[in-house]
């Protein structure tokens, strides 16, 4: 059983993974009618990915006691004005989520809910993927700079990329 502590902090995390989901379907968009297919198709799963981690808690919440609540969302930001700021935001935005997850991490301990904090460590382990892969997105995109042939081998490959390939190019 969850405690309304936990419970509230829990509802808050499913609200920043669907947010999450929403900032990084509006970065597809603008990938795709900017005509960087790969990139916009990279966004997609990577928006597909925070859905998955927002029913993961909806179930673990309704499971324990809680109740899961749907709210209202912030709106993303939909244009960028270079490829170079969407990643950067992307990055940013996982510092923030793995923020967050440590904050959860840290009450479930001090309300002694070890199930809880047994559930929160495979986001412990997906945020350092995710951080990972990141920041060698933003390297990658840092060195290409301004460079339109760079950005369309860039565009082709990033679909090469996934979270295991990056954290094993970048350990922690
Ligand atoms: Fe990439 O954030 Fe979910 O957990």
């Amino acid at each position: 059983m969850v405690s309304k502590n936990i419970e509230k902090a829990l509802n808050n995390q499913i609200k920043i993974e669907a947010e999450s989901s929403q900032i990084y379907l509006a970065m597809a968009c603008w990938a795709e009618v900017k005509g960087l297919e790969g990139v916009a198709g990279f966004m997609y799963d990577q928006s597909n990915e925070e859905r998955d981690h927002m029913l993961k808690l909806i179930k673990f919440v309704n499971e324990r006691g809680g109740h899961a609540q749907i709210s209202e969302l912030a709106a993303p930001n939909v244009t960028f004005t270079s490829f170079k700021e969407m990643f950067e935001k992307l990055f940013e935005h996982e510092v923030f989520v793995s923020n967050s997850i440590n904050e959860l991490v840290h009450t479930s301990l001090q309300e002694k809910d070890y199930a809880t904090h047994n559930f929160l460590q495979w986001y412990v382990s997906e945020q350092i993927e995710e951080e990972a892969m990141a920041r060698s997105i933003l390297d990658k995109i840092n060195l290409i700079g301004d460079d339109k042939g760079g950005l369309y081998l860039f565009d082709r490959d990033i679909q090469q990329i996934t979270v295991s390939t990056a954290a094993t190019n970048n350990p922690q």
